[in-house]
């Protein structure tokens, strides 16, 4: 494990110890101060933590230094984790809507044994802790406005883009003519890009004081791209990825999922290959799924191919954008390029 995971993660357990700690002060019964604890550590640490460990790494990068000091550090950390917070908060309840069988190696929470709808009430008492942390942590700071402000916008957009995913991606009717590359943007820029990308740097930025909100605008110009850039990968891996890697089993093609992988086909399908796509995507049954798949793979289709075109395009693109951060002003390109180089070309 990098060092940088592991000090990182360091910073977990006095969360989880904190939050467990309000409930205790609350006078709550020793089970839910249990079952609260067994909550947070399921869900919230054991991803790649890449949204958090991103206030980290450009808290460190804006301010020129090559290690924080303990304290310093620590308060990164903390809203850090607050980003890991919003991000299992969202997968909780993300893997109820879409049905999902593992995350993260293991069985979602809303299937283990004895949770099953008491993980709606999880999922939002994990966003609880967020609002607790950063009270606790930064009252007193002249950005806390701000901070707070962050959380709630990008919650917001997200919660919009979980909206139109679903709706676009009906259980009981499946009509392909209404997907399009143009939907597909609109959804993962708001489902994904604004809270995994836009919000961690947006909070470091806000943490070393940064003022200017042109800045903040420029950065959100690179993030959203990057983040469009990353759920592309994720769609591509929903299908593509191996599961004991990915962490988790795809259900894009049986939820009916506007993913870039349909639209791609769906572009390039002749009427005999669109016919079979019709017939068979968004059915729950494996052989339909098994069908889907064989039309992916066509040479005239090939959405392997046409990924990892995608794939170098975006990071060439992507890097061109970077470029043209004037580094004078206050923003670095360091930030971007650590973000980039974090996902390009991931299997996980
Ligand atoms: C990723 O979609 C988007 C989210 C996890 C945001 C969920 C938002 C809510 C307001 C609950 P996905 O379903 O493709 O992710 P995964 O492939 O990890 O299930
Ligand atoms: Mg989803
Ligand atoms: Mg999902
Ligand atoms: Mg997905």
């Amino acid at each position: 494990m990098s060092d940088a995971r592991t000090r990182f993660l360091s910073v977990f357990p006095r969360i989880s110890e904190e939050m467990t700690a309000v409930l205790a002060k609350e006078g709550m019964p020793k089970e839910a101060i249990e079952w609260y604890r067994r909550n947070l550590d399921y869900n919230t640490p054991g991803g790649k933590l890449n949204r958090g460990m991103s206030v980290v790494d450009t808290v460190q990068i804006l301010q020129g230094k090559s290690q924080l000091d303990d304290k310093e550090y620590e308060r990164a950390a903390i809203l850090g984790w607050c980003v890991e917070l919003l991000q299992a908060y969202f997968l909780v309840a993300d893997d109820m809507m879409d049905q999902s069988i593992t995350r993260r190696g293991q069985p979602c929470w809303y299937r283990v044994d004895g949770v099953g709808n008491i993980a709606i009430n999880d999922a939002f008492m994990l966003e609880a802790a967020i609002y607790h942390l950063l009270k606790v942590h930064f009252r007193d700071e002249p950005y806390y406005g701000y901070l707070i402000e962050l959380f709630h916008d990008t919650t917001f957009q997200t919660e919009m883009g979980q909206l139109i995913d679903l709706i676009t991606a009906p259980e009981d009717h499946v009509d392909l003519s209404k997907f399009s590359l143009r939907k597909h943007h609109l959804i993962v820029v708001y489902k994904t890009a604004f809270y995994s990308f836009y919000l961690p740097v947006a909070l470091a930025m806000r943490m070393v004081g940064i003022k200017d909100e042109a800045l903040y605008k420029q950065a959100l110009d690179i993030l959203l791209i990057l983040g469009e850039y990353f759920q592309v990968q994720d769609d591509y891996l929903d299908c593509y990825g191996a599961p004991e890697v990915i962490g988790k089993i795809g259900t894009d093609i049986l939820d009916n999922k506007c993913s870039w992988n349909i639209n791609i086909a769906v572009e390039n399908a002749t009427p005999e290959q669109r016919k079979v796509l019709d017939e068979n995507y968004g059915r729950k049954d494996a052989a339909s799924e098994a069908k889907v798949k064989e039309v992916f793979k066509a040479s005239n289709i090939d959405v392997e191919g046409r990924f990892k075109k995608y794939e170098a395009e975006s990071y060439k693109n992507l890097m061109k954008l970077i470029e043209t951060v004037d580094e004078s002003k206050g923003l670095k390109r360091e930030v971007f390029v650590s973000f980039l180089n974090k996902v390009y070309k991931r299997t996980k």
